[in-house]
């Protein structure tokens, strides 16, 4: 098995003064506040779940928790800013206040992000790479917030009908480097960025399983690579499991991604997935 020999950067550099050292693959635990996300859609969207999901997540290891309040499941119809930020903020400045570890928020709108960001968010995971909103950009440049650039082909309504690349991984290498120079020049200083291939988005099985198993060919790019493959459509289609049974798969996808260097893990399970993490990172710093 290939395993990944090059070095990450391994500092990622936050909003508010925070600061992530991701000398060690780290466990992102999603909190979703959406009626429809595909896999815990509904489940937190009242703020007291949300807030006790998020503590038992952090009691569980998790080292960061991302909130989201806008599914991106292929189909999910957009939300207006003012029904994100409804839903969103009330439970980003309860889940900051509650938690030590940095929190980052999923979402492609500016005022969101800023709003966010003033309750105590430190990491804006945007997954149109600042694409959706031109404002974005400047609201993560004045911040210092910390940026997780994701790749995509399509967006949601569409990103699943057919999906198309000649080489997938060079192309999403590509991407990810343009995306990080546009940051650059405006401002975001390369150790305030983390990059994210994407999986599952605009990407059938074959270009999500080429991605991961040749992850490290991201490396080149020279900072750390965040990957979500938790409980994911490409586990169901080689398994043949519903969402709910795809914690194995979702394992083996995870011990997969930190041995070719994914730093971040973003995922649902994290009682499990911390320890599928500690275990690889172990074998893996024992060559
Ligand atoms: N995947 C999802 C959402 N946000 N962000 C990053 N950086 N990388 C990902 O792979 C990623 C992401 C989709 O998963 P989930 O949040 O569980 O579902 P939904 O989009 O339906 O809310």
């Amino acid at each position: 098995m290939i395993v990944h020999t090059q070095k990450p950067a391994d500092t990622f550099t936050l909003a508010h003064g925070r600061r992530l050292a991701l000398d060690r693959p780290l466990v992102m635990g999603i909190l979703n506040v959406t009626p429809d996300s595909f896999s815990d859609g509904g489940r937190y969207l009242d703020s007291h779940a949300a807030l006790e999901r998020a503590t038992t997540m952090v009691g569980e290891g998790a080292d960061l928790i991302d909130i989201g309040a806008e599914s991106s499941r292929p189909g999910a119809l957009p939300v207006p800013a003012a029904e994100e930020l409804r839903r969103l903020i009330p439970i980003v400045r309860a889940v900051c206040r509650q938690v030590a570890v940095p929190v980052s928020v999923d979402t492609t709108k500016a005022v969101v992000a800023e709003q966010a960001i003033g309750q105590g968010a430190t990491i804006i995971n945007d997954i149109s790479a600042l694409e959706a909103d031109p404002a974005m950009v400047a609201v993560v440049a004045r911040t210092g917030a910390g940026l997780v650039l994701m790749h995509r082909q399509g967006t949601s309504p569409t990103m699943q009908v057919k999906p198309q690349y000649g080489d997938v991984v060079g192309e999403v290498r590509a991407y990810l480097q343009t995306r990080m120079e546009m940051a650059s020049r405006a401002g975001i200083a390369e150790d305030h960025i983390v990059l994210d291939p994407g999986i599952g988005f605009g990407k059938n099985r074959e270009h999500n399983l080429a991605l991961l198993t040749r992850l490290e060919e991201l490396l080149v790019l020279g900072r750390p690579l965040l990957l979500g493959v938790s409980r994911k459509a490409f586990i169901g289609e080689v398994l043949g499991r519903q969402t709910d049974e795809r914690i194995w798969g979702t394992a083996a996808a995870v011990a997969v991604a930190v041995l070719r260097g994914a730093r971040i893990v973003r995922v649902h399970d994290v009682t499990a997935m911390r320890d599928v993490v500690r275990m690889v990172h172990a074998i893996h710093e024992a060559r």
